[in-house]
């Protein structure tokens, strides 16, 4: 979520200079491509009839009513998916496997951080939902309601997203480690009955507490009840008659539970995104649409058999990657999936090919600033297990940098396993634009193609479709299954966020490319390109250059405004186990790699390394606060920053201005 990402308004400005120019190319391997779930044909029988599409991925999921219509757009942006259809979605992620005999395949390998371990079967995960969803009604939770969730990754988290669906509650997932005012602002605006928490979980070795961040927060606002589970065995402040533990509450509750039908538009969750300003959006999902494109991108891109594979990705819950591709998109699917709980350092840095040589892992999941972290650790780490298991790779939340990727190609996926970059966003509601593993000939650094039924561009200022070869703003210029569906009690900031700027066309807020085949490279989010003696820089182009000079292991450049050149580049960098940060040699030869990789432009005027770059808990660089420390301003909000104290780290390291 964004509390992962910055977004809002664009001032416009010209399209961007195509800077980077990337020339490897890797094809699926051909057992792969032999057995793909899904092969090229997709994309054009999506194109022939783009609906038909669409209706026939609905029929993967299990309808109490089937749906007979498609798509309602008769008042746009407002769109209804399979309106007429009914159905639990709960059941489709649960009861459907064991009623087709699946009962005892594992549905969750939960490894906790301490190194404790739970196989849940899809039986008992039945079972589990069953008695959370009789608990959530026995403590007054209706269909229609909302219900707060703050939970660490344990199975717990998945089981009460699942309980609230079955309902017909909307949950409202908040990011464990949030501050308690973001607990109650998030509890506030969607007008929560009951949370969801425990007394904590494991971080870095240790309990961490989680409750004491839910009790302050209803200092300030109020809910009927809160539901703890108990994961540390901490001390917890308690409030009687508010207060239930989960398992006095819900281990009684009976096994037994009849999955109600609801309507395709019944909301599913709310999840909200920062935004630059004012209050945090809550993107709201609904059930059939999200559920069916959920379930088939998860199915399409993973190229997920559901009785071989094992599954991991490695998202928080509290991020939208960990609604579809932990919870919704494998669950619906019948998959073998991993949960880690816990930090990939704990308690050594090769703790994440440990999970995958133990489990025998065949498709990860996981983001830019994990694949970057590893690269700084070292390529030793990971050739100490054998990951042979792996098959196939994933990457989301940010650009992946080609040196990135190819790393993560050679070092984790032993240089066979295809890679896919997959771009999409809280309010897409499932992955848009990605490689097919089976398909698609990979190019790192690029998410290529919208998916199978999914309609994708890059604009300009003036919304034309910019040639081959041009930069702009991506859009989606059709409707698709799991979109947002508003913005939770703010139809008007839906429309104004994302439909205004360019008339009937989706703003993504982000920034991007196409190279000469027409391929999608992205280039950030709008508000943070630079704009250098009159050209649009993309931030990613010059971070890519930054991480491909060999001492350089992360990058983050913002501009800076400047009385030449309006705004200079300003890079922020970590540098790889031994490079030395005062060597001021290494600082004028990134300089000049810049400029060789992307032209004189793009040279960043100043290079500083740092030893931790600020991020947002889904791991994405918050480049607005690295612009403060540019331009000497005091550094703004930080309550989204997984650390806050990385901030007072960069300004205390930081040389004096030159
Ligand atoms: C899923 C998720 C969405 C923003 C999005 C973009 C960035 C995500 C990306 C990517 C380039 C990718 N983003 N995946 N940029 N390539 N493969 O991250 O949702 O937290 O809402 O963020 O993340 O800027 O607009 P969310």
């Amino acid at each position: 979520m964004s509390e992962s990402r910055e977004g809002g308004a664009v001032d416009g400005g010209a399209s961007f200079a195509s800077l980077l120019e990337e020339e490897r190319r890797f094809a699926p391997p051909a057992d792969l491509a032999a057995n793909a779930n899904v092969t090229a044909e997709a994309y054009e029988q999506a194109t022939a009839d783009r609906l038909g599409f669409w209706a026939e991925q609905a029929r993967r999921l299990t309808w109490a009513s089937e749906p007979t219509e498609t798509l309602d757009w008769s008042n746009p942006p407002f769109a209804k998916w399979f309106a007429d259809g009914k159905l639990n979605v709960a059941y489709n992620c649960v009861d459907r496997h064991v009623e087709a005999g699946n009962g005892d395949r594992v549905a969750i390998h939960f490894e906790g951080e301490p190194g404790d371990r739970r196989a849940i079967t899809y039986a008992e995960l039945k079972d589990e939902v069953s008695r959370a969803a009789n608990a959530l009604t026995e403590l007054g939770v209706q269909s229609g309601d909302r219900v707060a969730v703050y939970l660490p990754m344990i199975p717990e988290a998945v089981i009460s997203m699942l309980a609230c669906a079955r309902i017909g509650a909307a949950h409202s997932v908040v990011f464990g480690g949030f501050s308690a005012d973001a607990i109650a602002k998030r509890i506030e605006d969607a007008d929560a009955k009951v949370v969801i928490t425990s007394d904590g979980g494991y971080r870095r070795g240790k309990p961490s507490a989680l409750k004491p961040a839910v009790d302050e927060a209803l200092t300030r606002v109020s809910v009927d009840k809160v539901l703890v589970v108990q994961r540390t065995g901490q001390d917890v402040a308690w409030t009687e008659g508010r207060d239930v533990w989960w398992h006095d509450v819900v281990a009684k509750q009976s096994a037994e539970h009849t999955p109600q039908a609801f309507d395709a538009e019944h909301p599913l969750f709310i999840l909200y995104t920062s935004g630059t300003t004012g209050k945090p959006k809550g993107i709201l999902h609904t059930s059939g649409g999200y559920l069916t494109q959920a379930s088939y991108t998860h199915h399409a891109v993973f190229d997920l058999k559901p009785e071989t594979d094992v599954y991991w990705c490695t998202a928080d819950i509290g991020w939208v990657t960990g609604h579809s591709y932990i919870t919704y998109g494998p669950l619906s699917n019948g998959a073998t999936q991993v949960i880690y709980e816990g930090t990939p350092d704990t308690p050594h840095q090769g703790r994440f090919w440990e999970i995958v040589q133990k489990y025998g892992v065949t498709i990860l999941y996981t983001a830019p600033t994990a694949i970057r972290t590893f690269m700084k650790w070292g390529d030793d780490i990971p050739a100490k297990f054998d990951l042979s298991s792996l098959r196939v790779l994933g990457s989301v939340g940010e650009p992946i940098n080609p040196e990135a990727w190819v790393w993560y190609r050679k070092n984790i996926g032993a240089d066979k396993c295809p890679i896919v970059d997959t771009w999409w966003q809280t309010e897409t509601g499932a992955i848009m634009i990605s490689p097919l593993p089976g398909v698609t000939e990979t190019k790192p650094g690029s998410a290529q193609r919208a998916l199978p039924g999914i309609s994708a561009t890059v604009v300009d200022d003036e919304a034309h479709e910019v040639p081959n070869g041009g930069g702009g703003y991506l859009v989606l210029t059709e409707p698709w299954p799991s979109m947002l569906r508003t913005i939770w009690g703010d139809d008007q900031r839906f429309i104004d966020t994302y439909w205004s700027r360019f008339e009937g066309k989706y703003f993504a807020g982000d920034g991007a490319k196409k190279d000469d085949d027409g391929d999608i490279w992205l280039l950030g989010r709008v508000d943070d390109v630079m704009l250098v003696s009159g050209h649009n820089i993309s931030t990613t182009e010059v971070e890519s250059a930054l991480v491909s000079h060999p001492a350089v292991a992360e990058a983050a450049v913002v501009g800076a405004a400047d009385e030449t050149t309006g705004q200079a580049i300003v890079a922020f960098v970590i540098l790889r186990g031994t490079a030395n940060a005062d060597d001021e040699k290494l600082v004028a030869d990134l300089r000049g790699h810049v400029g060789s990789v992307l032209g004189a432009i793009a040279k960043p005027k100043r290079v500083l390394p740092v030893a931790e770059l600020p991020k947002t808990r889904s791991g994405k660089i918050m480049r607005r606060l690295l612009r403060d420390v540019a331009e000497k301003r005091a550094v703004g909000d930080v309550t989204t920053l997984a650390d806050s104290s990385v901030m007072d780290l960069i300004q205390t390291k930081l040389p004096a201005a030159p």
